[in-house]
């Protein structure tokens, strides 16, 4: 199924998270949609409370949809359901898989990306082969419970420095922050809230993509 993408692909812009605890009353399969309609190109999917074969079922749709629309999909945590539904990549966090086993497990083909919260994670991050990092969290945020503390837009540029690797800014981003976050140096950045629960998903893509180009 993942004739299109590879790890080659603009890794930047507006990466949607989907999840079902911040969603709104949208279905996600439809607000997966109409971002991509509205141009988003790289998506998440992230479920920590339901079953494995809940999961598994969900994210195979949001799978489905998401090469209708020609769009990255991407697995958090799992590379497990990454494989079983033909993901694009997982996503690890800290306390996942080490990421020179997942990338034994995915193949050389498929992205990785991992979730980096202070410069010891960026580095081991470059040094293991991550194709993207997630840094943050830039703001505080009610999406993630327990997160880790609040890096900052000084936290970002500090480690802008260390790589040339895409880096998606993550945790409590909106339109109204998200240009200075670029100019803090991020790549692109990943949003629950701010998609999950606005009223208007075209409208809210096209606010933050007037910031992200
Ligand atoms: N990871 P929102 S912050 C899933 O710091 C996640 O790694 C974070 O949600 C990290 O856009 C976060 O609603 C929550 O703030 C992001």
């Amino acid at each position: 199924m993942a004739a299109h993408p590879t790890r080659s692909s603009p890794l930047k812009g507006l990466y949607v998270i989907l999840t079902p605890l911040a969603s709104g009353p949208k279905p996600l399969g439809e607000l997966l949609r109409e971002a991509a309609a509205s141009g988003v190109r790289l998506f998440q999917y992230r479920n920590k409370a339901d079953s494995s074969l809940t999961v598994y079922r969900q994210a195979l749709h949001l799978r489905q949809v998401a090469a209708e629309v020609q769009a990255l999909f991407i697995v958090n945590d799992r590379c497990d359901l990454a494989l079983a539904v033909e993901a694009d990549g997982v996503h690890l966090g800290q306390d996942d898989l080490p990421l020179p086993l997942a990338r034994s497990l995915m193949g050389p083909d498929k992205l990785i990306g991992i979730s980096t919260h202070r410069e010891t994670d960026v580095r081991e991050a470059i040094a293991e082969g991550a194709d993207y990092l997630g840094f943050g969290p830039i703001f505080s945020t009610s999406s993630k419970r327990d997160h880790e503390p609040v890096v900052g837009l000084e936290g970002l540029r500090r480690i802008r420095t260390l790589t040339q690797l895409p880096i998606f800014a993550i945790g409590g981003i909106t339109a109204d922050n998200v240009t200075a976050v670029v100019a803090a140096g991020a790549d692109g950045v990943a949003v629950i809230s701010a998609l999950a629960q606005a009223s208007d998903v075209p409208a809210a893509v096209r606010a933050f993509r007037a910031h992200l180009g």
